[in-house]
């Protein structure tokens, strides 16, 4: 039996777990010449889960961070008292290990060069756009390459030194997809998961990049690998076939001479929905829902946007919709859209530009449009309290989530979540990962701008008993697959594999 099958009869219900540790029996303490660490289950993400504050009397805090990962595997790690090993987000010699927030926490350092070439370069400059269909274009540097493969060797090594034997390593997202391998060459013994959480190209884009095998071959150092969607999946498999000249069947890869067997499937994220409808029924969030449709002046209907300020959200896309049909007066005098562009990035030439082109539009849009006292665009550069997230969640007629790509939009079942009311609608993005799951949204294609309006008024308008249903059916959905069942799944598969 899988040992996450084991946890399904356990009485307290549903958790994630690590597979069982391994024992000298199965290869726990047969192989490899890496160091041993304590842990039977360790993370290995590019940022730590906090973010370090200086204190007024000089010493060092950490903060919980915001983010897609975070939010999904926080609650994870705390049931199995893991180890999270992540970069803290400065440039300098990495904080020893240290527990803050509830969690073993263990920092790689990176130099303001690393920073420059791995981080800002190949992560944020290469990866990032040719992994989202090249909507802006990717730059291919050697020097940022190199900066990549010794980056992911410090991440490969602290997860070396902190597995236990026969341990459960579990590698996250495009800023890492070497360290499978690099750990496999020194810890046979150990189980590695990896979860890839932004879309994988089709082989056309990818094979552009020109360390296409190396980051095939990287990956394929797992046992298991995640992806959002089905199709990124065989994406994937498909550079399998192409670009390392590998043989595929079903699911499966046969990865090298040994013939072992890798599997590439689909595990859709989600998030902790119970944590989050919590907090939305709070009477203090409620009321300041209600504050914040006071302070915008009751709108008939408020849209609301929320998304960190990347070009893959698809922001412009929606302020040119939104101004057209402002234009041609199809809402009604009395519609606020707000948006939320929380910074990202910001060092990186291409979100400067965006954030030049977004900010120009929502001027464009409310010099045209207000009037003394009242503007139809309220742009908040600004990053919020989980709390004001939910109240503005719960405050809004129709969110609006509109990205050009997607892994899967973490922000479209917040929404969901909090809106135990069941009013409110959802205008989602097909090229989401969510749309997927989210079938009682109003789908729409973001380069199609006729189509958006068109959807967008339908949001707006729709009967609120069709609203209603529309919203129970996709509650239901993020209910019954939350985060700890993601998390739960893909562990348990990972269990399977080598089991
Ligand atoms: C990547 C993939 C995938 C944003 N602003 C604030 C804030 N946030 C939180 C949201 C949400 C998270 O950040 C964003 O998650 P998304 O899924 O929307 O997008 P990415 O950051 O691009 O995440 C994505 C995800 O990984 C998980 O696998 O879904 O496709 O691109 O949780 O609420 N949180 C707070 N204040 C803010 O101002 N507290």
């Amino acid at each position: 039996m899988s040992p996450m099958g084991k946890m399904a009869d356990d009485v307290e219900g549903r958790r994630s777990r690590p597979p069982d540790s391994g024992t000298a029996a199965d290869g726990g303490t047969a192989a490899g010449g890496g160091a041993r660490g304590r842990h039977s289950f360790v993370v290995v993400a590019s940022r730590l889960p906090v973010d370090r504050i200086e204190n007024p009397e000089g010493g060092t805090d950490w903060r919980p961070s915001p983010g897609g990962l975070v939010t999904a595997l926080e609650p994870v790690m705390r049931e199995a008292a893991g180890v999270w090993i992540g970069w803290s987000g400065d440039a300098g010699p990495a904080p020893g290990p240290f527990r803050a927030n509830g969690l073993d926490l263990v920092g790689v350092g990176l130099s303001v060069d690393q920073i420059r070439d791995y981080y800002e370069g190949f992560c944020n400059a290469t990866l990032w756009p040719l992994y989202h269909d090249v909507i802006s274009p990717p730059q291919f540097h050697r020097r940022w390459w190199d900066a990549y493969v010794s980056v992911n060797r410090s991440f490969a090594q602290a997860a070396v030194a902190q597995a236990a034997p026969g341990a459960t390593v579990w590698v996250h997202d495009y800023q890492l997809q070497l360290v499978p391998r690099m750990v496999r060459e020194q810890r046979s013994d150990v189980r590695i998961g990896f979860f890839n959480h932004i879309p994988f190209p089709g082989y056309e884009i990818f094979a552009q990049l020109p360390w296409r095998r190396q980051v095939v071959e990287g990956l394929l150092g797992a046992d298991l690998l995640g992806f959002q969607r089905r199709a990124d999946a065989a994406n994937f498999l498909r550079a399998c076939r192409r670009a390392a000249g590998l043989v595929t069947r079903g699911s499966a890869v046969l990865a090298d001479r040994s013939c072992r067997e890798v599997r590439a499937a689909a595990f859709p994220i989600s998030i902790d929905s119970a944590a989050l409808e919590e907090i939305a029924r709070r009477e203090d969030v409620r009321k300041r829902a209600a504050e914040i449709r006071l302070a915008l002046d009751q709108p008939d209907t408020l849209l609301l946007g929320i998304d960190r300020l990347d070009y893959t959200k698809g922001i412009l896309h929606r302020l040119n919709a939104y101004g057209e049909l402002l234009n041609e007066g199809r809402l009604g005098p009395r519609v606020v859209l707000v948006q939320v562009a929380s910074p990202s990035r910001e060092r990186v030439e291409a979100y400067q530009a965006l954030r030049e082109d977004v900010e120009q539009t929502v001027s464009r849009i409310n010099g045209e449009y207000a009037e003394v006292g009242s503007s139809p665009v309220h742009y908040l550069h600004q990053s919020y309290p989980r709390e004001e997230m939910a109240a503005l969640y719960l405050a809004t007629d129709v969110m609006l989530v509109t990205p050009l790509r997607d892994g899967m939009n973490l922000v479209a079942k917040e929404y969901v979540s909090c809106r135990y009311d069941e009013n409110g609608t959802l205008v989602l993005s097909e090229f989401t990962g969510a749309a997927d799951e989210l079938s009682g949204a109003f789908l729409v294609n973001p380069h199609d701008i006729e189509g958006l309006k068109d959807a967008i008024v339908r949001a707006a308008t729709v009967s609120p008993a069709e609203a209603r249903r529309r919203m129970r059916s996709m509650r239901k959905r993020v209910r019954e697959h939350d985060v700890v069942d993601w998390a739960a799944s893909f562990l348990d598969a990972l269990g399977r594999v080598r089991g």
